[in-house]
């Protein structure tokens, strides 16, 4: 399995900076192998082929700069130096409809990490926001291979602005460094979340337990937004989120609207 990884490591990119590291944990988990590039085009882009290559579960990809990093569909995922973009590679025991778990999952994880680390206070905006302040400090993107009812493996990729400047955030983003005025160790931040997630992951059986979790640290409970889907708006107070991932809006005609996919804005009035 580790040649199967270093070929693949290898063959993705030859500017890898470091061998694979054993960071052994005294968990049931696998332990984790994370390997670190300078440059990917997309950690989880190279995490999914990884991940098809047969690569263990908990392999982690960590890339100083991406090149073409994204988010949710088709938006571009800014990645310069400075940031922490990185993607783990799951096979959990999941059917299909509760993969939006993990989304859930690790940011709670994140936040409490980046929390104890930095003791900035992280809140989270659905569906998979991280802020701080008003702006987004990170995002993440699950993406998944199926098989059948089954997720066969997940690639959980995560993104946060760690020390970039302005100059190298776009419009409505934030670092860590502009808020603390601290240069952060990328390292050391990398290891607080990735030993969270694992800490949580058992979680995954106790969904009701996920969402309350994330629900209570909720930048929007409850305000008034509004969540723009493909051909429609709705707009009202978000009230819940539910246990399949979706947010409950209560609407200005007092309806009660489920929503599983869209772009959140806060209104301010
Ligand atoms: C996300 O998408 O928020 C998920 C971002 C996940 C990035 C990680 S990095 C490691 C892994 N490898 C990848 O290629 N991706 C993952 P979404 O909700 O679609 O938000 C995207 C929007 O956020 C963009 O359309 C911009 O408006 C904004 N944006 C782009 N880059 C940003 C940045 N660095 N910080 C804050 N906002 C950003």
């Amino acid at each position: 399995m580790e040649a199967v990884l270093r070929l693949a490591a290898t063959a993705i990119s030859d500017r890898l900076t470091l061998k694979p590291q054993f960071l052994g944990g005294e968990s049931r988990l696998l332990p984790l192998k994370i390997l670190r590039y300078e440059r990917l085009l997309s950690t989880n882009t190279t995490a999914y082929r990884l991940a098809e290559q047969s690569a263990p579960e908990w392999t982690v990809v960590v890339a100083d700069v991406q090149t073409k990093g994204r988010g949710r569909g088709g938006n571009k995922w800014a990645s310069p130096k400075g940031g922490l973009w990185f993607s783990i590679l799951l096979r959990p025991n999941l059917p299909n409809p509760r993969l939006h778990l993990l989304q859930f999952l690790a940011a709670t994880a994140t936040r409490k990490a980046v929390e104890n680390e930095t003791a900035l206070s992280v809140m989270l905006k659905w569906p998979n926001d991280l802020v701080l302040g008003n702006a987004k400090l990170g995002g993440i993107l699950v993406e998944s291979k199926t098989q059948g009812e089954k997720v066969s493996f997940a690639i959980l990729g995560i993104g946060l602005n760690v020390n970039q400047g302005k100059a190298q955030l776009p419009p409505g983003a934030i670092s860590m460094r502009l808020v603390s005025g601290k240069q952060h160790e990328l390292r050391a931040l990398l290891r607080a979340i990735l030993d969270q997630i694992r800490s949580s992951f058992d979680e995954l059986d106790h969904p009701s337990k996920i969402m309350q979790e994330w629900w209570s640290n909720c930048i929007h409970r409850p305000l008034r937004v509004q969540v723009t889907l493909p051909g429609d708006t709705v707009t009202g107070i978000s009230r819940a989120v539910a246990e399949d991932g979706s947010l409950i809006i209560e609407t200005d005609d007092h309806r009660i609207r489920k929503v599983n996919e869209g772009s959140l804005r806060i209104l301010d009035d």
